[in-house]
């Protein structure tokens, strides 16, 4: 049960078309991923940042900074899990990092104890309802046509994102295309004021299952008049960072959904007590995502298997963003993908994929 070392890999891909949201565009990911490397077992974990702090603080090489300075420097050879989260406690924010360093040794663990990465969360399905976010397009035809293909695919829920201008008019259209039944959502990404309620209550006619993260990250009180103003669920993802933040959104009125992200909060440990909080007081949850390779998408499916995750999650297929996935790709089947149930993640990155996308490995001794 002793690590080794702990490596970080740095790799580059990219998405199979531009993915445009409120605050910028994504064509490709500069990806990190953190290799604990022990007796017995490795462990794989996915940094969810971005190149550039645009959906949040953090970003991809700050993240790197922080694990080599910080974080790895928490782990010795014989830590426990709790060990290091212990120790990384004491550093501010950060999550992204910290959730990166704590997937590879959740992986880590749970291979050694031969137990799925689901079943150790507490998992109750085997295979979760998928949702897609449709990023913004340069117009209402290609919207049409996106939307058709997903669709097509099978999703059991649409997400567009929006941004003032390009807001009520494509969900308009989208609700016309495809009708009262479908699962609709919508994501600004922070791109509106308190100012702009009369504005997103123009929402309401269309039936949303939500309205995601209208306010920037800070604004948690401007929620609490935002709901007041507008019929639709609001729906918070950036500004729910730990779960005493989820505690004190919900205990003020700000939302009445939670996005949950891992890689957002901290980790899997800190996911999972905000399902258990929202779980206690029947509040809906659902899986985020950020554009994540095989890793961090194995290692969400098994957090969606939770019993509280009532709402489909941005839990899509590989293909969705990448013509060739570093693990075996992740398929929808049914509007459904199943959750891996082999031991830790029950996925390992294919060697030969995941080295043509790589651009430096570098190893840390862990003594
Ligand atoms: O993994 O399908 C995915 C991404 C879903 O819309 C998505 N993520 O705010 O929820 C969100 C965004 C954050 C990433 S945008 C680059
Ligand atoms: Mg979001």
């Amino acid at each position: 049960m002793t690590i080794r070392s702990i490596e970080i890999r740095r790799a580059h891909i990219e998405l199979v078309a531009p993915f445009q949201t409120s605050f910028g565009v994504e064509t490709d990911r500069h990806l990190l991923y953190v290799r604990v490397v022990g007796d017995g077992a490795e462990g794989w974990g996915e940094c969810v940042a971005m190149t550039d702090p645009l959906y949040s603080s953090e970003y991809v090489d700050g993240c790197e900074d922080v694990l080599r300075r910080y974080l790895i420097p928490c782990v010795t050879p014989d830590s426990t899990l709790q060990s290091v989260l212990d120790s990384m406690a004491a550093f501010r924010g950060n999550y992204m990092a910290k959730a990166a360093l704590e997937a590879a040794l959740l992986d880590y663990f749970t291979r050694l104890d031969g137990v799925s990465l689901a079943t150790y969360l507490g998992a109750t399905q085997t295979r979760v309802a998928s949702g897609v976010s449709v990023g913004i397009q340069p117009s209402i035809d290609a919207l049409l046509d996106v939307v058709g293909r997903y669709v097509a695919d099978g999703y059991v829920r649409i997400k567009l994102k929006i941004e003032p201008g390009r807001d009520i008019e494509p969900v308009r259209a989208v609700r016309n295309a495809f009708g009262d039944d479908m699962l609709l959502q919508v994501d600004a990404n922070a791109a509106y004021r308190v100012e702009d309620a009369e504005h997103l209550a123009r929402l309401d006619e269309f039936n949303l299952l939500l309205i995601e993260q209208p306010l920037p990250e800070e604004d948690l009180v401007g929620n609490v008049d935002l709901v007041k103003r507008v019929r639709t669920p609001i729906c918070l993802d950036e500004s729910i960072t730990t779960v005493e933040v989820a505690r004190g959104a919900l205990d003020i009125g700000a939302c009445s959904i939670i996005n949950i992200k891992p890689g957002r909060v901290g980790g899997y440990v800190e996911a999972k007590k905000i399902h258990d909080l929202c779980l206690s007081r029947g509040v809906p949850v659902w899986c985020g995502g950020m554009l994540e390779t095989g890793i961090g998408r194995a290692a969400n499916l098994a957090l969606a298997a939770l019993p509280g995750f009532t709402l489909p999650g941005d839990t899509s297929a590989s293909k969705r963003y990448f013509t060739t996935d570093v693990t075996t790709p992740f398929e929808l089947r049914d509007g459904y993908i199943d959750v891996p149930n082999g031991p830790g993640i029950g996925v390992t990155p294919i060697p030969a994929v995941l080295d043509a996308f790589t651009s430096s490995v570098s190893s840390i001794a862990i003594d």
